[in-house]
């Protein structure tokens, strides 16, 4: 059965990002639509929440709500959620700590959105090397967060979350050599590098 995709979201990279870097990773074209209607678009939503992945093949039409739902279903369905048992438990144990820690960063990356106290600011920058040294530490000494030799949906959003502190401030990273190293692999996937090269 083939099936197609499409991505609804609002024009930015947020929280649809993990979802189109795992297609990237995985190499699977999918349609990205911008929404900008949104007080009329929120009620054809599952859950009146953007993202929201469109599924659509013989059977019909599928819409799936909630980001880390549907990141799951793509890992599993791209056979990004870890090869054995071991694997994935692995991987999935990495995706939750490196989701604490990006509902940590949510706050800060959008600061002037949120109206978020300086106080608040201030502790995160003084709270994450405690944060990236645990994440170093499940790294230990594998390739990527699932302990495998290829990516897994963990790296997707561990990629994500070190490219945006790269972005706001990339010294943040400097004592974290594993991080970094990560963040320059998975950038170089070729499929992934050529998605990079096109992003807005
Ligand atoms: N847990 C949900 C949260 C979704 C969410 O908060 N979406 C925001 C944008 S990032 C939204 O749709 N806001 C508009 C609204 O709630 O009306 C997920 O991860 O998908």
């Amino acid at each position: 059965m083939s099936t197609s995709y499409e991505l609804l979201y609002f024009p930015l990279r947020g929280r649809a990002e993990p979802i189109r870097l795992l297609f990237a990773t995985a190499n699977v074209d999918f349609t990205n639509t911008p929404i900008t209607n949104w007080p009329e678009f929120k009620p054809q939503t599952p859950l009146g929440q953007l993202p929201v992945l469109v599924e659509r093949n013989e059977s019909g039409e599928r819409k799936i709500a909630q980001s880390m739902a549907i990141v799951r279903h793509l890992a599993r369905v791209f056979d990004l959620a870890g090869k054995d048992e071991v694997e994935k438990t692995t991987a999935d144990v990495a995706a939750e700590t490196i989701n604490d820690w990006r509902s940590k960063f949510a706050p800060v990356q959008f600061a002037a959105f949120m109206n978020t106290d300086k106080a608040v600011i201030e502790k995160y920058w003084s709270d994450l090397p405690a944060t990236l040294r645990t994440l170093e530490g499940l790294l230990a000494s594998c390739t990527w967060f699932g302990g495998g030799e290829s990516p897994t949906y963990a790296d997707v959003l561990a990629f994500d979350t070190l490219d945006n502190h790269m972005g706001t401030k990339p010294e943040s990273l400097a004592d974290f050599p594993k991080l970094r190293a990560l963040h320059d692999r998975f950038r170089a996937l070729p499929s992934v590098a050529a998605y990079l090269e096109k992003r807005a």
